[in-house]
């Protein structure tokens, strides 16, 4: 038996010699080490020694055991240190490879103008509003006081989904809908800006879409004097402290008193300001304070429309409506932040 022992570990070595890779060396593993391996073959004849012999030949036996472990632990160390090395030679990155350039975004003229505009009224204690752009009839014109047979309600100037349904032509039924939610409570004091949808051929001033953001104020006592001087301070903020503003008499069906507003502006290389419409606003008509839940006796209410479009137009020196919706990047990448 000592024979045979001495035997295997000369040949389990020796066959390890030959062993050239993790698969190889496992299949060796199995075949001396492994439950049907030849080792353990070896030492179920040791029921058949003598007590003296036991454990002498039972220390021979795990001297062998250990001694091929370690020749199989050594084996294995090299191959994976050789794996290592291996896969560090092929992964090998050159960290002073150019990256490739990400083009850098920016935030769209008209979308700039929009978070400007809403922050000028969030510091007037003011809450921002949204609603759908596809709108019942009665939203969008009859609580504006826009009855059946208004010019303004004409199928040729609006794009009509069903008869009762439409692309909203304003964001006024945004307060149509905050009134109706706040049932009768004041103070409202809201703007709304979205999207809105008109049938008009589009030319340098004109889009089939725009942007509009509309204000709401309703509470007891307000007056004209208050819409003049939220106007002014808007203005103020966003064109300058020394921009003047002057309010010429206008219609509107939803508002009685209507207004259209001018402000001072310097067109480039002008040497002097001159007035330039920018919005149109009035009191709330008591029709329509009405007809949303709020006593027109006991409440009153002023409200304006913007054209952001036009704003941005002024704001930037943009000649044309289009260039805000081609998404040339020539013209998109000017509004980027440095
Ligand atoms: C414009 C300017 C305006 C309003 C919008 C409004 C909204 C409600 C009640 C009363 Cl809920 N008015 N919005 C008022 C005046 C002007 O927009 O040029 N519109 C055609």
């Amino acid at each position: 038996m000592r024979e045979r022992l001495e035997q295997l570990k000369a040949e389990a070595l020796e066959h390890l010699k030959s062993v050239a890779d993790a698969k190889q060396l496992d299949e060796l593993r199995v075949k001396y080490q492994g439950k049907k391996g030849k080792l353990t073959e070896i030492l179920r004849g040791m029921g058949g020694l003598s007590a003296e012999e036991r454990p002498v030949i039972g220390q021979l036996a795990n001297d062998v055991r250990d001694a091929i472990d370690s020749a199989i632990g050594a084996h294995n160390e090299r191959f994976e240190r050789e794996e290592t090395e291996r896969r560090l030679a092929s992964e090998t990155i050159d960290v002073t490879l150019p990256g490739r350039k990400m083009p850098r975004g920016a935030v769209h003229p008209l979308t700039r103008v929009i978070e400007e505009i809403e922050q000028i009224f969030i510091g007037m204690g003011y809450r921002i509003a949204e609603g759908p752009e596809v709108e019942t009839d009665y939203h969008n014109f009859e609580a504006l006081n826009l009855p059946k047979d208004h010019p303004a309600r004409d199928m040729q100037d609006s794009f009509y989904i069903t008869e009762d349904l439409l692309m909203r032509t304003q964001t006024s039924p945004v307060q149509v809908r905050t009134m109706e939610a706040m049932s009768g409570e004041v103070p409202v004091k809201v703007i709304c800006p979205g999207k809105v949808y008109r049938r008009d051929d589009d030319d340098a001033t004109h889009s089939f879409q725009f942007n509009q953001i509309e204000g709401l104020v309703i509470g007891k006592n307000i007056r004209m004097s208050d819409l003049k001087g939220t106007l002014l301070h808007f203005m103020q903020e966003l064109f300058g402290s020394d921009t003047q503003i002057r309010m010429r008499p206008s219609f509107f069906p939803f508002t009685e008193p209507s207004a259209e507003v001018d402000v001072t502006y310097k067109k480039k290389g002008a040497t002097e300001a001159g007035w330039l419409e920018v919005l149109g606003c009035g009191m709330v008509h008591p029709r329509v304070l009405e007809m949303s839940g709020y006593d027109p006796e006991k409440y009153s209410g002023f409200a304006f429309g913007i054209g952001v479009e036009r704003i941005a137009m002024l704001k930037y020196g943009v000649d044309d409506i289009r260039h805000f919706y081609n998404n040339d990047e020539r013209f998109l990448e000017q509004f980027a932040r440095q």
